[in-house]
């Protein structure tokens, strides 16, 4: 193994771990949606709660936001907002899901009406990344067919292309955006953008500002997304992670919960293809239906950490040279080495280090905020999707 532990914790020192607004919002499934207590009602009492896994953790500086879920009058006045409590405004997240029109696709969808407006949407959120200083837009679409036959599966490739294409020009100097897939729903038959395969097509074609981002939960059982990993970064083309787990299929559970493994395995691949740098973003994408929010932020951001404590400890010279002399045994041993070190105690000497409680749930809890917002948002319209 690597017995540079310095030299660990000064990367793990830089690491940034982006936190989604909407993950400190109520949501669940589509049977329910369960309250709970102390919820923002505003998208500024989003940004005060990622500031609160940003100041136990020391590593989640920005905030995602979701428009219009977090729709203001003023976002130069949010970003400033977010600059009081510590944090800053990460990625702009569009959403072309949630309107009526756009029941049979935004972007793609055949009436020509609803494209324009989807992509309006899509321009006016990069006026917002103007506003806020963000650099990355986030761009999801639900857009697919339920039935064979239902629509040309080429023609509508062909309108996502069109829109991207206007998105891709409209992109400021120091902006990109990142261009997210989905296996399937809510479409059942085709989706559009259904795997990395056809997001990097559409990318390579429009140049350095177009990247792929890989949201964990998106794929087919057994999919081996580290080989996308790999494969992206080797190409230039992998611009971040939607990081969550799943058990069944997008299930936006915490990241590291269902298969800590395999979170390993992917950070392996970033930092031995070169993307641990800020040129990939870190982001969580995640729900929290049945455990508190916050805390359920920060234990993801410390399950982010462990996973990239452990790879940074894969003794790479010993790697490469059981590769070389072909010691299948001895380079998974070398592997698994890394994956079965307790680096608890490395990141709790780190924190401290960095000035913050070893234990960052722990400091949480005892902090009294959730005590604090409990008390200060019981009246109101607690945020939700759609909110
Ligand atoms: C879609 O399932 C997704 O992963 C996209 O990133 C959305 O923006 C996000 O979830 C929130 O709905
Ligand atoms: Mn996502």
């Amino acid at each position: 193994m690597t017995t540079d532990r310095a030299q660990v914790k000064a990367a793990l020192r830089r690491q940034r771990i982006e936190t989604p607004s909407w993950a400190y919002g109520n949501s669940g499934t589509r049977f329910k949606v369960f309250a709970q207590q102390g919820v923002p009602r505003t998208p500024q009492e989003k940004i005060d709660d990622a500031a609160q896994v940003h100041r136990y953790t020391g590593v989640a500086p920005t905030v995602a936001v979701h428009i219009p879920w977090d729709k203001v009058d003023d976002y130069a006045a949010l970003a400033e907002h977010a600059r009081e409590r510590g944090v800053t405004i990460g990625a702009v997240n569009s959403n072309v899901f949630q309107d009526d029109d756009y029941m049979l696709g935004s972007v793609t969808n055949p009436d020509p009406k609803v494209r324009a407006k989807a992509l309006k949407h899509l321009l006016e959120c990069v006026d917002i990344m103007d506003a806020t200083g963000s650099r990355d837009l986030k761009l999801w679409f639900s857009d697919g067919t339920n039935y064979p036959g239902q629509d040309d599966i080429r023609a509508r490739q062909d309108r996502l292309a069109e829109a991207l294409a206007a998105v891709y020009e409209r992109l400021g100097e120091n902006q990109r955006f990142l261009l997210e897939y989905k296996l399937f729903e809510p479409a059942f038959y085709t989706t559009d953008l259904p795997d990395w395969g056809t997001s990097y097509a559409h990318c390579l074609k429009l140049g350095p500002k177009a990247q792929v981002v890989v949201d964990t939960g998106h794929h087919a059982p057994g999919t081996n997304i580290e080989f996308i990993v790999a494969f992206l970064l080797r190409e230039g083309k992998l611009g971040g992670f939607d990081f969550n787990s799943r058990f069944y299929a997008d299930d936006d559970l915490m990241v590291g919960a269902a298969d800590p493994f395999q979170l390993f395995r992917i950070m392996h691949e970033v930092i031995q293809g070169g993307g641990y740098t800020d040129d990939v973003a870190f982001m969580l994408d995640q729900c929290h239906n049945i455990e508190p929010k916050i805390p359920g932020q920060i234990r993801s951001v410390m399950n982010v950490q462990e996973a990239t404590a452990k790879a940074l400890l894969v003794d790479v010279e010993a790697l490469r040279e059981a590769q070389q002399n072909r010691d299948v045994l001895g380079a998974n041993a070398v592997f698994m080495d890394a994956y079965n070190t307790d680096v608890r105690p490395l990141l709790a000497e780190l924190r401290e280090e960095m000035g913050l409680d070893p234990d960052p749930m722990a400091a949480y809890a005892r902090s009294g905020y959730f005590e604090k917002i409990r008390d200060e948002r019981k009246d109101g319209q607690a945020a939700g999707w759609g909110a």
